[in-house]
């Protein structure tokens, strides 16, 4: 299924990935890999310069959240701007107090009628009754295709022999289920001498009937097209869902895309074969997933998540409010190294890596397990208090850990700068710099 937009989309992340550094550039080539993509899928170019705008300005504005990579907040801004295009994640769960009636949308051989019986299905399933009228009076035989398919589910159909009306056909259909069912599917007609014909018709059904729903529905093989196609319906009347079927066979998918948008409705389901049971629930995120690779993206936002609960909170709190104990300063190092080298860490902190220099970076960094010994050999008291440490006490600690007295006071001296450092920023910085080293 929409193999040409996966690869193309995949084909992008990956080389995102590969690059040394996201700067402006890599990102600008992102993006334009991306036009290229969904393009080739037959997506309305003005959706893909919207999409791939937004892609770009964000990941050139935002910093990553949590612990993550630039990279990986760029693959993050895609995901969440396709689906954001696709609309949210909500199952289409219509209430049983009263009929929900919904009228079918679409033109010839789009699916209309395979799609009303495939919904009787789901959602007799699910415990409706529904009722399914059958207001196609221009297509010979399309009654009977409706009764073929609804009759073995168990679908009551509603017909009328010899009107021709199918405004009236609809009327009727809807007064006759009101009583006993709670979801009543109009199948209407595809075909017609004109375009304008089929909109008025619609028209007319629709304020006869007095639909809960205009559940239009597009051919996903058509791509390109599906955006005109469905301005031209939710005009003559508002699309309040779309149904994309035949993504089973050589969809491209930017049809999907384009409907959508088109409408601003959302895609409620999509079809993927010719049996009844070939109906599946839309899901933006997870066609998105799929889209992108739902392992890779699956993977990142659990380590996102992941590593946003691992940041000690108690000791960034502690921190940020200016107190700070040698035990958070010795994390704080710590927590740098695990990510390491701290000069990359350094970097990706406001204020602070113009405070610091390359050669004191190093020192920083070579000193971390000194430090660390050094801290080991304190009382619990100095490490809490450290200003109570004193000479004799200077003297003690530096044979306590087999270091020199000046290592002691090194370590004491970056401990108030530090310490000031935090106090003068309220935390800010610190709490940042925890952010993003996660534990990486
Ligand atoms: N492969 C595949 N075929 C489908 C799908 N949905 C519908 N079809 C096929 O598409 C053809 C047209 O489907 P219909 O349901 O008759 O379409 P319609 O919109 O009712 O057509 P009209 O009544 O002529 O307007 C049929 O051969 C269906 O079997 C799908 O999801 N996948
Ligand atoms: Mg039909």
């Amino acid at each position: 299924m929409l193999d040409s937009l996966k690869s193309g989309l995949q084909n992008a992340v990956k080389k995102l990935l590969g690059v040394d550094v996201v700067g402006q550039e890599a990102i600008r080539e992102f993006s334009k890999d991306l036009q290229r993509a969904l393009i080739a899928a037959d997506v309305n170019v003005k959706l893909v310069l919207g999409v791939t705008e937004n892609v770009q300005r964000r990941a050139l504005e935002e910093k990553p959240v949590a612990g993550m990579t630039r990279k990986d907040g760029v693959v993050k801004i895609l995901y969440e701007e396709l689906s954001k295009l696709l609309g949210g994640d909500t199952a289409f769960q219509p209430s049983k107090e009263r009929p929900f009636v919904i009228v079918m949308l679409g033109v010839q051989g789009s699916g209309k009628t395979t799609t009303v019986a495939k919904l009787a299905r789901l959602y007799a399933k699910r415990g409706y009754k529904v009722g399914v009228v059958a207001a196609d009076t221009f297509r010979p035989g399309a009654v009977t295709q409706l009764k073929m398919l609804c009759e073995p589910i168990g679908a009551e159909v509603y017909s009328e022999e010899k009107e021709v009306d199918s405004v009236k056909v609809a009327e009727h259909g809807r007064v006759h289920f009101e009583k006993s069912k709670n979801l009543i599917l109009v199948d209407t007609a595809g075909r017609h001498k004109e375009e304008k014909g089929l909109l008025d018709e619609m028209r007319k059904i629709v304020s006869k009937v007095k639909p809960d729903m205009n559940l239009l529905v597009v051919d996903g093989t058509i791509g390109q097209q599906c955006y005109n196609q469905a301005s031209a319906f939710h005009e003559a009347s508002p699309v309040g869902g779309i149904v994309m079927t035949k993504l089973d066979g050589a969809a491209k998918g930017g049809g999907a895309l384009a409907a959508a948008a088109a409408t601003g409705a959302k895609i409620l389901f999509i079809g993927t074969g010719e049996r009844i049971d070939d109906l599946e629930e839309f899901s933006p995120t997870r066609f998105v997933g799929r889209l992108l690779g739902m392992g890779d993206l699956k993977s990142l936002l659990d380590m996102a998540r992941r590593l946003e609960t691992e940041v000690d909170e108690k000791s960034v709190q502690r921190i940020a409010s200016g107190k700070l104990t040698m035990d958070d300063f010795l994390y704080q190092f710590e927590q740098m190294k695990k990510m390491g080298s701290l000069k990359k860490i350094i970097e990706l902190v406001p204020g602070l890596s113009g405070n610091l220099k390359n050669e004191d970076l190093e020192k920083v960094e070579k000193s971390v397990p000194v430090w660390k010994s050094v801290i080991q050999s304190m009382t619990r008291e100095e490490r809490d208090s450290p200003e109570k440490i004193n000479a004799p006490r200077i003297k003690r600690i530096a044979r306590g850990s087999g270091r020199t007295e000046k290592d002691v006071r090194d370590l004491i001296t970056r401990y108030r700068q530090t310490k000031s450092l935090m106090k003068a920023s309220k935390g800010r910085e610190f709490r940042q710099m925890m952010r993003r080293m996660g534990g990486r």
